[in-house]
This record gives C-alpha cells, sequence and structure tokens, in this order.
C-alpha cells in the first residue's frame, strides 16, 4: 500500500527548512526528500541485510522459500558479511581522515610544510606521553614529527597496541583480550574484515560481529582519536565560546562561503585567507560588505569549535542553504557532501569547489589541496568567491532570517578546566545524584525521519531527568536551532542538573565538536572510569544516534557498545534478516562486553530506556538511583 504523501510540515521542525523547500519546489529544485519519494519502497532484501552481491556465482536474495545462497551462505551469514563491511566503511571514513591530520603533523615536523604549524605545544607534550613517545630534549618540532611516526605505526602493522589504548580502563583491556577483539593495526583490522568477507573466508555470524566490533575499535581508540588529538595539536584545542546556527547565519549584503564535509585542514585555510589585508581591499572592491563564512556539517563542527564560525545547518540543511541564492561558493572536502549539491549549485550562481583527489564530484570545480599549496589555493578559492558575488541575482535570493546564539567549545581540557582541572567535581555531583549520568547524542539527519525531532525531543526528555548531554556532528545543530546550547536553557532540566549548570554558567547540552570528536566522549569516559576504578561498562552514560543515516555512524555505535556504553538508535541498521546477529545486538552483546544496542524511533520511549539503563547502572555502583 503506498504511503500518505508527506506534507513539508511533516519533513522538518524548522521554519528556515520549510521556507527552502517551498523554495526549492518553487524554483523547481530537487531536494534529498524528492528523492526519497522516488525511491520508495525500498527492496525489503536490502533493507533486512538479505541481499548478497559479493561474487558473480550471484547476487543472491536469501529468503525462507530459498535460504541459501548460490555458495550456501545462510541469512545469518550474508547479514553478518553485509554488516561487517558496512562498518569497515565507516572506520575506514574516519580513519582516513585521521591519516591526512598524521600526514599534516608529519610534513611540520619534516619541515615541509610552511603552512601549517603546532598551534598548542602544550597538547603535543600531552599526547606524546599518553602514547609513550620520548619528549626530553626535542623541539616542538622534532616532537611533532616522532608523535607522527609513532601514530604512523598505529595504522600499520602492528605488533604491540594502538598509541591511546593507554587510556583504557585496565579491565576493558582484560575484556578485549579474552574477546580476542582488542585492536590491532587501525587500518590492518579494516583490510583484514574485507578479507574476511570474501566467499569462502569467516563463514560464522558471531565471529564476524565481533571481529566488526574490533576494527571499530581501532576506529573509536585509534583513527577518530588521532583525527581528533592531531586536529587539536595543530590547530588549537577548543575552549568555550559563543556561536551561531541556521540559515540566518547566511549574510545579504555579504560574500557568502560555506565549508562543508569534515577535516579542518581545508577550512582552517581558508579562514587564514580571509582575513589577509589583500583580500580584505578586493572584496570591498567587489562592493561587498565583507566575507561571511559558514560550516556545514563536520567541517562546520570543526571551525564551530576552534573558531567560533557560524554554522548554518546539518546534513538535511546542506542543500536549503544553497537553496537561499545567496551563496557564492561552497567549498568541500570529503564525507556527507551529497552528490545532489552539484546540481543544486547549477541552479544558482554557486560555485561548487572540490578540494580532495579523494573526493571528486562530475561537473564540480577542482582545487587540490596539500600542505605544500595550502595557502595560496585558500587565496585563490576566496578570490574565486569574490569574483563569484557580482553574478548574484539579488531577484532569487531569499534567506531566513534571524539566528540562534549556542556556545560551543567543550573539549575535555575545557571541561576539566571548568571543573578546576579534575573530574572530582564531577564525580561528586554523580554521586549525589544533581548529574544522574551522561549521554552522547551523535549523529546525522535522515530524511526516513522527520528533521532534528528526535534529535531535540530526546535531548529535552533526557535533561529533565537531570542526564548531563553532549553532542556531536549533525545532532548539534538541533540542539543549537532547539536554544538548548545556552546556559538559560538550565531552566529546561531538572533541579539537579539545572543547579550544577547555573553554578557553572553552562548549558545542559555540552558541544563536544564533530563525528571524530565522540572519540573526546569516549576518552572522557575512560577518565571517569580510571578515576572510579571501574570498567566504562559500570559508568551511568549511553550514547544516542537518534537520526543517524551513515557507515561512520554504525561504526560509532559499534566502537560505542565495545568499549562498554549502551547504545540507542532511531532507526535499525540493514540486519533484521538475521535473528542471530540481531539477538547479538539486542542482547547478546551485553554478556560479552556489557552494553548492547537498542532500537527506538520515538524519542519518548528512548529516553524512558536510557533513563532506566542509568538507573541501573547507579544502583550498582551504591548510589541510588
Ligand atoms: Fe555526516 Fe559528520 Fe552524520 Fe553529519 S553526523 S551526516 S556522518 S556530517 Ni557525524
Ligand atoms: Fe551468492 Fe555466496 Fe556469491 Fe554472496 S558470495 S553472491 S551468497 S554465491
Amino acid at each position: 500500500m503506498a504511503k500518505d504523501k508527506r506534507t513539508i510540515d511533516d519533513l522538518t521542525i524548522w521554519d528556515d527548512a520549510k521556507m527552502m523547500i517551498r523554495k526549492a519546489q518553487k524554483d523547481g529544485v530537487e531536494t534529498v526528500w524528492d528523492r526519497l519519494e522516488q525511491q520508495e519502497p525500498h527492496c525489503p532484501f536490502c533493507e533486512k541485510g538479505l541481499t548478497c552481491k559479493k561474487c558473480v556465482m550471484g547476487p543472491c536474495r536469501i529468503s525462507s522459500k530459498k535460504p541459501r545462497g548460490v555458495c550456501g551462505a545462510d541469512a545469518d551469514l550474508t547479514v553478518a558479511r553485509n554488516f561487517g563491511r558496512f562498518v569497515a566503511a565507516g572506520a575506514a571514513s574516519h580513519s582516513d581522515h585521521g591519516r591526512d591530520l598524521v600526514e599534516t603533523l608529519h610534513a611540520i615536523g619534516r619541515g615541509q610544510t610552511s603552512d601549517y604549524e603546532v598551534r598548542d605545544q602544550a597538547k603535543l607534550k600531552r599526547i606524546a606521553q599518553e602514547i609513550g613517545v620520548e619528549a626530553a630534549d626535542k623541539s616542538i618540532q622534532e616532537l611533532a614529527l616522532a608523535v607522527a611516526e609513532s601514530m604512523i605505526q598505529d595504522f600499520g602493522f602492528q605488533h604491540n597496541h594502538l598509541g591511546f589504548l593507554s587510556r583504557v580502563p585496565q579491565k576493558r583491556k582484560d575484556l578485549w583480550k579474552k574477546l580476542g577483539i582488542t585492536p590491532r593495526g587501525i587500518d590492518r583490522d579494516i583490510v583484514e574484515m574485507m578479507h574476511r568477507t570474501h566467499m569462502g573466508v569467516d563463514s560464522d555470524a558471531v565471529s564476524l560481529c565481533l571481529n566488526s566490533a574490533r576494527l571499530c575499535l581501532g576506529d573509536g581508540w585509534g583513527g577518530s582519536m588521532i583525527g581528533t588529538e592531531v586536529s587539536d595539536i595543530i590547530f588549537g584545542t577548543p575552549t568555550p565560546r559563543a556561536g551561531k546556527v541556521n540559515l540566518g547565519v547566511l549574510k545579504t549584503d555579504q560574500i557568502n562561503i560555506l565549508v562543508h564535509g569534515h577535516s579542518p585542514i581545508v577550512s582552517e585555510m581558508l579562514l587564514s585567507a580571509v582575513n589577509d589585508p589583500e583580500i580584505k581591499k578586493e572584496v570591498q572592491a567587489a562592493g561587498a560588505g565583507g566575507i561571511n563564512v559558514a560550516g556545514l556539517c563536520c567541517t562546520g563542527n570543526e571551525v564551530l569549535m576552534r573558531q567560533g564560525i557560524p554554522m548554518a545547518g546539518n546534513h538535511l540543511m546542506t542543500e536549503l542553504a544553497i537553496i537561499t541564492g545567496a551563496v557564492e561558493l561552497i567549498l568541500v572536502d570529503y564525507q556527507c557532501i551529497m552528490p545532489s549539491l552539484v546540481q543544486v549549485a547549477d541552479c544558482y550562481h554557486t560555485r561548487f569547489v572540490s578540494t580532495s583527489d579523494k573526493a571528486r564530484f562530475t561537473g564540480a570545480e577542482h582545487v587540490e589541496f596539500n600542505y605544500t599549496n595550502a595557502r595560496s589555493q585558500a587565496l585563490k578559492l576566496v578570490r574565486m568567491a569574490i569574483e563569484n558575488y557580482g553574478r548574484r541575482n539579488q531577484a532569487r535570493v531569499d534567506i531566513p532570517q534571524g539566528s540562534v546564539e549556542l556556545m560551543t567549545g567543550f573539549s575535555n581540557e575545557a571541561i576539566l578546566g571548568a571543573l578546576g582541572g579534575t573530574p572530582g567535581p564531577l564525580i561528586e555531583a554523580i554521586k549525589a545524584g544533581q548529574v544522574r549520568g551522561a549521554v552522547g547524542i551523535v549523529g546525522c539527519n535522515n530524511p526516513k525521519l522527520k528533521h532534528d525531532y528526535v534529535h531535540t525531543t530526546l535531548a529535552e526528555e533526557l535533561i529533565k531527568k537531570d542526564i548531563l548531554v553532549l553532542v556531536t556532528g549533525c545532532a548539534t545543530v538541533a540542539m543549537g536551532k532547539a536554544g538548548l546550547m545556552m546556559p538559560a536553557s538550565a531552566d529546561k532540566a531538572g533541579q539537579g542538573l539545572k543547579a550544577v549548570c547555573q553554578s557553572l554558567s553552562i548549558p545542559p547540552v555540552l558541544h563536544v565538536g564533530s563525528c571524530v570528536d565522540n572519540s573526546r566522549i569516549l576518552h572522557l569516559c575512560s577518565v571517569l572510569a580510571n578515576a572510579l576504578g571501574v570498567d566504562i561498562s559500570d559508568l551511568p552514560v549511553a550514547a544516542s544516534a537518534p537520526e543517524w543515516y551513515s557507515e561512520k555512524a554504525a561504526a560509532i555505535g559499534l566502537y560505542a557498545v565495545a568499549s562498554g556504553v549502551y547504545t540507542h538508535l532511531g532507526l535499525p541498521p540493514n540486519i533484521t534478516g538475521s535473528e542471530t546477529v540481531t539477538n547479538l545486538a539486542l542482547g547478546g552483546l551485553e554478556e560479552l562486553v556489557g552494553a548492547c544496542f537498542a532500537v527506538e524511533p520515538d524519542p519518548f520511549k528512548a529516553a524512558q530506556l536510557i533513563d532506566a539503563r542509568i538507573s541501573v547502572k547507579r544502583k550498582a555502583l551504591g548510589l541510588g538511583d
């Protein structure tokens, strides 16, 4: 039966989005929601993970009538192999992003770049110590080289273990060892999954799932953590600052440049080019009031956290931002960049420019960035935008008015700093029940769900129950637009959390960064667990990806669970065709790693599930519920 057609009010909770969806219809521009409608109904075999196209004896579709593929693979094996490759791609994405940062640090260490430098020298020294790199007598440049070289080892053929496993509580490390899921090399475990899932290699669903967990741990405690920490070393560790969010951050009388993707390497350089005195003169000469850089998705999170650059929107806002007609240039690096943006940009005067050879877009302009040419390429990009300003058709411009203020910059250093340098006061607040627990709300948007409804409702429900929320990725934009990232929103929290927020002048929803920065949450969990002498799975914490869509989000979910963090998903991955895999995800993992997944699209019910989990963990620690 065909579903009822959704109205614009069913698609999103935001006025700026609704206004731009209407404009898209008027301007004849297709959006993600139009294409979802075209694609529905989706193939039920694929939705359940029961399609296999791993060889040309197939493709095979497993069903009760035809329970085995040509090679003999059953439903369990088919689902497990598909899921293994799904998370391998997610982990590869984060980790390859981390690799780019390490390469940049390596170039700094070898004196091969004058465009990048170590902005946070103290952090470089701290990280060196944590990963076992001797700092004595080394200059900053020498230390950058030594840290980069140690991290390069983490990617490859590992004989010891990943450097950041030094952060993991001993009980967790022992458990991983017992289960045989201690991550080895970041790349190694990803490649091994590609091998295992070839026809005729690992043909046991449970074994595949455990090894999926292993490669995801290499992402969370390896690739992503390296991405975060090296970004801080090179571009500075975030500190609390003010920011703004929604399409109202675009300016009618200025040259608007959007930065989109995930890596700060290009966007940070663009920011420095925008402030070049020569550029300022050229902007004046073009008759513009200035250059306005705004972020999208996780590149947006990176520059918001460190520089307070305004955030135009999350995943489902990326097309809509261009539809304002006010964007001179959209600059992308990689990941989560809908290929449709090239066509949307074509409908306006907007120039779409890719910057990384690994992320080419048919029909786009390309300006390749690397550490030897970054500054000059950034200047070139800014000039492309200035030159394009004259082509803007003001009659087609419509920018939703009014942006929302938020607070950002809550790195672990900033959080612990606000507490006086130790986790002690937070632990006391948790013990006293003022802060009953903490939940990381992370991840994407998905057009199958009402845009940002699950994010914002879940966060509001949790803070009412005195549960602190940490937010990353596209969820950040939702919370920001809902006003939950300002200290005043402590009024919406329960009495205990409200008092804590007011005494520290912080909001009850703290922005900790981009998708790779979920590693900050892992790190904070390990700091708390180590301080209490318990395992991460003993903490009153949880994670949630309410509106996720990507392979990366699935990898994050799995490393969270394998690290001992109960994880809620707003919709299931494509695994429901296997009872074995589904039962493992929703329950069996609990016995193995002390945490599991829960799937629940309703934010009120999800909040209850998380709340019940936190109560159980609190009681087990002797803290009352
Ligand atoms: Fe992508 Fe990171 Fe998801 Fe947003 S949240 S849609 S992965 S940009 Ni990580
Ligand atoms: Fe079919 Fe097996 Fe080939 Fe998959 S690997 S396509 S199930 S024959």
